[in-house]
Order: structure tokens, then C-alpha cells, then sequence
């Protein structure tokens, strides 16, 4: 049995109802996309190993609900993540005008997050678009944060981003001095039960929080 070290990364997604965080954590982690949509009611998390240039990482992915009961307690552990994801529908307006309380509801209660991107979904619908690429890209450069489209249904501009995102964390962490968390596998595999087992858990104690 070998043992491997990993660079543990995290990113939270947050992002108004119906705009794709769950579909986006279900394609990274077992690239399948579906049309219809589940209201998340808890939180969700993927661990998915990836490679970057020649090392291999663990990185998480973080769906919060965006009620606000649930975020305080949510807030306990996403305080750990290094990268947050503002998730909008190209094809909704208001979900690219709510991205502000998203985002005001991340810096305030976590400074040091290392990177900040702004993503446009469904681009696959273009023809229903609501908010403009001029728009949204003042915005991300307003506020200083990264900004790409993408599509979660056919993938468009989806590994590109995501490498982006996680190579922007690892050179910021390495500017700015910061260990990132590691952790040891013994074989090899990261099993889909472990998140699994992690979210049951935070599911039961969120519970105990209503
Ligand atoms: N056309 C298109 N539909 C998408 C895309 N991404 C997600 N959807 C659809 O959008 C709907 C909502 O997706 P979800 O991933 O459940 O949205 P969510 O943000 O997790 O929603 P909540 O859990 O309620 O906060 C579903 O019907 C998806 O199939 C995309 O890139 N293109
Ligand atoms: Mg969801």
C-alpha cells in the first residue's frame, strides 16, 4: 500500500437558486450532467483528484444553500476554502444582481480567501441571454475578482476555468508564504463515500441547528 501526500484545496460556490452549483459539482466529480432540477436542501461537497502541471491534488468543492439560517452555521466550515466561485445564469438577471449579497456575505466573514472568480453558466443559451459579457466583466473588474462563462451542460470553458482557479491559489499561496493543508491517502483512491460520510455528518448537525 502507498502512501501519498496531497495539497488539500477548497472552493466554495455560491450563487442564487437554479443557476447550476449542483450540476457543476456533479460534472467535475463524475462528469454526468442532468436537466432536471433538485432544489439543494442541505449542503453538498465533492473531493476530486486533480493534476496540475506535476502535482496532484485533493480539491474540495462546497455547495451552500443560500438561506441564511444555514449559512451561520455554514460558516464554521467554510472558513477553511481558499477560493470562492459567484456563481449567476447568464439567462437570469437577477441572479447576476444578487451576486453582491453573495459576495458581501463572503468577505465579511472570510478575509483571506486567495481567489475570487465571478462565472457566468448556461452559455450554452445564448440566444436567452440576460446579462451581457460588457456587464459582468465592469463588475468583476470593480471588484477586482476573475471573471469567465461557461457551460456546466456541455462543458464549455469548464476545466479550463477550473485549472485556472486552482493554479491562481496555489501561486498566490506560494507568494504570499501560506502551507496549504495536506493529507495522506492510503491507497490511492479518494472514495466518493468519504465526502459522503463528511456531508451526513454536517447534515446531522446542521439539523440540530433549526
Ligand atoms: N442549459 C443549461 N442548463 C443548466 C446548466 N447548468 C445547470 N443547468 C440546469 O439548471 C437547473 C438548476 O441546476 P442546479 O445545479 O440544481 O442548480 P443549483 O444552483 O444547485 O440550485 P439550488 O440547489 O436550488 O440552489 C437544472 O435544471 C440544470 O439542469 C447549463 O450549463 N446549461
Ligand atoms: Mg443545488
Amino acid at each position: 500500500m502507498s502512501q501519498s501526500q496531497y495539497q488539500d484545496i477548497e472552493f466554495l460556490v455560491f450563487g442564487d437558486s437554479n443557476v447550476g452549483k449542483t450540476s457543476l459539482l456533479k460534472q467535475i466529480s463524475v462528469e454526468k450532467f442532468e436537466e432536471d432540477y433538485y432544489p439543494t436542501t442541505g449542503i453538498e461537497l465533492i473531493i476530486k483528484q486533480i493534476q496540475i502541471g506535476d502535482e496532484i491534488l485533493k480539491f474540495r468543492l462546497w455547495e451552500f444553500p443560500g438561506y441564511s439560517n444555514f449559512k451561520q452555521f455554514a460558516r464554521m466550515y467554510y472558513k477553511r476554502a481558499q477560493g470562492l466561485i459567484l456563481l449567476y445564469d447568464i439567462t437570469d438577471y437577477q441572479s447576476f444582481k444578487n451576486i453582491e449579497i453573495h459576495l458581501e456575505e463572503a468577505i465579511q466573514h472570510h478575509d483571506s480567501l486567495l481567489n475570487i472568480i465571478l462565472i457566468g453558466n448556461k452559455v450554452d443559451k445564448d440566444s436567452k441571454r440576460q446579462v451581457s459579457i460588457e456587464e459582468a466583466m465592469d463588475y468583476a473588474n470593480k471588484k477586482g475578482i476573475h471573471f469567465k462563462e461557461i457551460s456546466v451542460k456541455t462543458k464549455q470553458n469548464l476545466n479550463l476555468t477550473l485549472e485556472q482557479c486552482i493554479s491562481d491559489v496555489l501561486e498566490k499561496a506560494k507568494i504570499q508564504g501560506i502551507e496549504l493543508k495536506k493529507s495522506i491517502n492510503n491507497n490511492n483512491q479518494e472514495t466518493e463515500s468519504q465526502s459522503l460520510n463528511l456531508v451526513n455528518k454536517l447534515k446531522q448537525n446542521l439539523q440540530k441547528c433549526y
